[in-house]
């Protein structure tokens, strides 16, 4: 079956429904017989990532070696679906210019922060607000909002399935899939 090797990024907020789409898309496009594979902040920073914190220096690590292995995995032929907060445009830009601008597709999910906070399903911009956690992004650490993303997606009007069918025609139309 046809598929470029190819880098789906996604970018926003905590709470945006990144980890949400970002499986919802593998999901779809293995049940549509494409190979891909998901790179996730929540589990990359258990692993190759635990030495990282959330200072903007680590982030930009967290990003580089992201970057770098979502680099390889489209090197050996795969679809990678990547679901990390990315707040800097700088990074994303570097990541797009390292695996090659034509095999990557930025997604910016645009879901404001009182609708993150709102949601808040870890409890986290409760405990940001309260000063029990510091450099929460959205709160006391930036988000760079991108002004040329491929996809901008608001999930708090836009349903999982109806994104799913949004991001596959895209991919469709610029014969990626
Ligand atoms: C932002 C934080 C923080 C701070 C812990 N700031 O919504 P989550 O919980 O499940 O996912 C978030 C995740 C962000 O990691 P990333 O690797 O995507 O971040 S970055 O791209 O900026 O490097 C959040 C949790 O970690 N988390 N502390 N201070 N998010």
């Amino acid at each position: 079956k046809h598929q470029s090797p190819h880098v789906i990024w996604f970018t926003g907020l905590s709470g945006a429904g990144k980890s949400t789409l970002a499986n919802a898309l593998e999901v779809a496009l293995f049940a549509r017989g494409h190979h891909s594979f998901l790179l996730d902040g929540d589990n990359l920073r258990h692993g190759l990532n635990q030495d990282l914190g959330f200072s903007d220096t680590d982030r930009s690590e967290n990003i580089r070696r992201v970057g770098e292995v979502a680099k390889l995995f489209t090197q050996a032929g795969l679809i990678v679906i990547t679901a990390f907060i990315s707040p800097f445009k700088e990074e994303r830009e570097w990541v797009k210019n390292l695996v090659g601008p034509s095999q990557f597709t930025e997604i910016y999910l645009s879901t404001s922060l009182s609708v993150c906070e709102k949601r808040d399903v870890k409890g986290l911009y409760h405990k940001a607000r309260m000063g029990d956690l510091t450099q929460f992004t959205g709160i006391d650490s930036p988000y760079d909002i991108p002004d040329n993303a491929d996809i901008d997606i608001d999930t708090a009007a836009v349903s999982v399935e109806e994104s799913v069918a949004i991001i596959l025609q895209y991919l469709r139309r610029h014969d990626l899939l």
